[in-house]
């Protein structure tokens, strides 16, 4: 395997996908960012802008490359073939109206959830990121920055702890890179770590400060609200010089989920196993008798804001699942259709 490949974090589970494993390396590369039409992938050979195969151009947006993405190219390495299977998938749904699922980053180990010591802060929003991180198959690290503007750290450590038993908070003053052993310590020479959380919170300062150069802008919230300027507009791979890669993600006004029916458990677990104790099998916890999780509240073993985070996420669930079925439904229609016409073309004896 040749070595910048590996520094780019290339492992067996990837070599295996190919058929002829000498010769398809030179063709082979990560995707470190993505433009309109275009790519930009390293490979053995450096960096190249390279475009889709017209059948990756076709596909839907899930199976077209992504950031993180290993993939192979033509032997003129001008053209995406194809994409190798994922090992893990950060995604979510379109922003705005649409309804179609957008990878976000591809093949990362770990994701930082990074949220700020001030009004940024929200658990309902790291719950969210967990659900999501949890289907994406990553380990998430909680990053609490911004730790030198407030004297008490330790109640947002608490406050961040208590949302998913066993997620690792970590502390840091981006703008010290004295502070960041705790941090360091989940980059290594192999894996990818995303860098998700809203604008403004300090990400592409904690890039910087771990590459121990600028190789993203930054720049200051807005004091009224201290709500990011929405500064990184495009996600990147980036090679550490000590080695260590990190996606840097934009600040994402809208994170929808789907896909998170077996995740939403590993977050929400106190609430799915005091369910099992509600009178009814299907209680949705809302006013029904003898709830066993509205009886937690009561007592005040659950917070009333996490429930109803759990049900809003649970209703956006739903209803992405609804509106797939019904795109993929509407696809085998127009297949159907299709193959109608052709057949009675072929009868008519029309070409
Ligand atoms: N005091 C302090 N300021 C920080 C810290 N981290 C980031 N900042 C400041 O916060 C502001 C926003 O930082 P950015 O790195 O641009 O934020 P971002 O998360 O990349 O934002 P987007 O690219 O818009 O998503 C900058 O002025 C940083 O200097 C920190 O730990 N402490
Ligand atoms: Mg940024
Ligand atoms: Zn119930």
């Amino acid at each position: 395997m040749s070595e910048s490949l590996q520094k780019l974090g290339l492992v067996p589970f990837f070599t295996q996908q190919l058929a002829d494993t000498d010769l398809l390396q030179n063709c082979l590369g990560r995707v470190t960012s993505v433009q309109r039409s275009k790519s930009t992938v390293v490979c053995d050979a450096g960096e190249r802008t390279v475009e889709l195969s017209s059948t990756l151009r076709q596909s839907a947006a899930i199976d077209r490359p992504t950031v993180g993405d290993w993939i192979v190219m033509d032997e003129s390495l001008s053209r995406i073939e194809r994409v190798l299977d994922r090992k893990s998938l950060f995604k979510r749904v379109g922003a705005g109206r649409s309804t179609e699922i957008q990878p976000i980053a591809a093949n990362i180990d770990t994701l930082f959830i990074v949220t700020s010591c001030n009004e940024e802060f929200k658990e309902s929003r790291l719950e969210r990121y967990l659900t999501l991180c949890a289907e994406a198959g990553a380990v998430p690290v909680i990053v609490l920055t911004k730790t030198d503007l407030i004297d008490d750290t330790d109640t947002y450590v608490r406050r961040a702890r208590s949302i998913q038993a066993g997620v690792p908070v970590e502390i840091a003053n981006a703008l010290d890179s004295t502070t960041l052993d705790g941090v360091r310590a989940w980059i290594d020479n192999i894996s990818t770590v995303a860098l998700v959380g809203s604008s403004g919170v300090g990400k592409s300062t904690l890039l910087n400060a771990l590459a121990g150069r600028s190789l993203a802008t930054t720049s200051e919230i807005r004091e009224q609200d201290k709500k990011g300027r929405h500064t990184t507009t495009h996600r990147e791979l980036h090679l550490l010089p000590s080695g260590g890669l990190l996606i840097d993600v934009p600040g994402m006004r809208e994170l929808k989920v789907a896909d998170i029916d077996q995740s939403i458990g590993t977050v929400f677990k106190d609430i799915e196993l005091l369910a099992k104790y509600c009178k009814f099998s299907d209680c949705k916890h809302e006013s029904e008798p003898g709830c066993a999780v509205l009886q937690a509240i009561i007592e005040n073993k659950i917070d009333s804001r996490r429930l109803a985070n759990y049900q809003k996420l649970q209703r956006e669930n739903s209803l992405a699942t609804a509106t797939l079925a019904e795109k993929r439904a509407q696809g085998r229609d127009f297949a159907k259709m299709v193959k109608e016409v052709k057949l009675l073309k072929q009868k008519k004896g029309v070409t």
